[in-house]
């Protein structure tokens, strides 16, 4: 069977196991159903130690768990799955670590689009829609425009990609405009990890994404 795959996905930042528990917590407390655990310069034992809470605190509330970077990780506390960039390993190595698990891959232009789809891969992650502080190295900025000029392409190329999430800077305004481009979600750290309340943050972003579910791809 297809795993699902959430349309608001939550990528937790900093290495502070303390406040990305909290922030999970609001998140999981606020309708949201998807973490990605991605600390970026935490040691093995911390992200590992960190990886296992929300192992257990996302399994309270029937949330998928996933791991950046490390499928390692991500097998040894039973995540739900890995996502990958484009310097990770390959999806048939991280199939062979997580088994009926999802493997998540970045992309960052119409080829790397065009090249997951068909890869074993069971979704994007599709940025940056504009600049963002969260992440290092950052690539050139996709925009709206950029968004519905590449699923144009692939309705043009006969290409059904695999269900894409935006990703960079998403903010709640952004919600109606992403809706439209061929998106099927999105990715948000900042947005909610950095607002006031990130609990409110959480309920207004999962009333957004339901509000303009029906545009979303694979919803039509
Ligand atoms: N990959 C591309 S942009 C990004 C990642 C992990 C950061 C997303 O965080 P934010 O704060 O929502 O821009
Ligand atoms: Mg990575």
């Amino acid at each position: 069977m297809e795993p699902t795959i959430a349309r608001l996905q939550y990528i937790t930042d900093g290495n502070d196991p303390q406040q990305i528990a909290a922030q999970c917590a609001a998140f999981l407390e606020n309708g949201g159903r998807w973490i990605q655990l991605r600390m970026k310069e935490a040691g093995d034992d911390l992200f590992m130690e960190t990886a296992r809470f929300l192992r257990e605190l996302t399994r309270r509330y029937g949330a998928t768990l996933l791991i950046n970077d490390r499928a390692d990780i991500a097998a040894r506390c039973d995540a739900d799955g890995v996502h990958l960039g484009k310097s990770d390993m390959d999806t048939p190595a991280a199939r062979k670590l997580l088994p009926g698990k999802i493997v998540g891959r970045t992309a960052n232009t119409l080829d790397d689009v065009i090249a997951l789809c068909g890869s074993g891969a069971d979704y994007i992650g599709l940025g940056p829609l504009r600049f963002t502080a969260t992440k290092k190295n950052l690539s050139p900025v996709i925009g709206f425009d950029g968004y519905e000029n590449l699923f144009a392409e692939l309705r043009r190329r006969g290409i059904v990609p695999l269900p894409t999430v935006g990703i960079g800077g998403v903010t709640l305004d952004d919600l109606e405009p992403l809706s439209r481009t061929g998106l099927y979600g999105v990715a948000v750290s900042s947005s909610i990890t950095r607002a006031a309340d990130p609990g409110a943050a959480t309920a207004a972003f999962v009333a957004g994404v339901a509000r303009f579910q029906d545009r979303l791809s694979g919803t039509k």
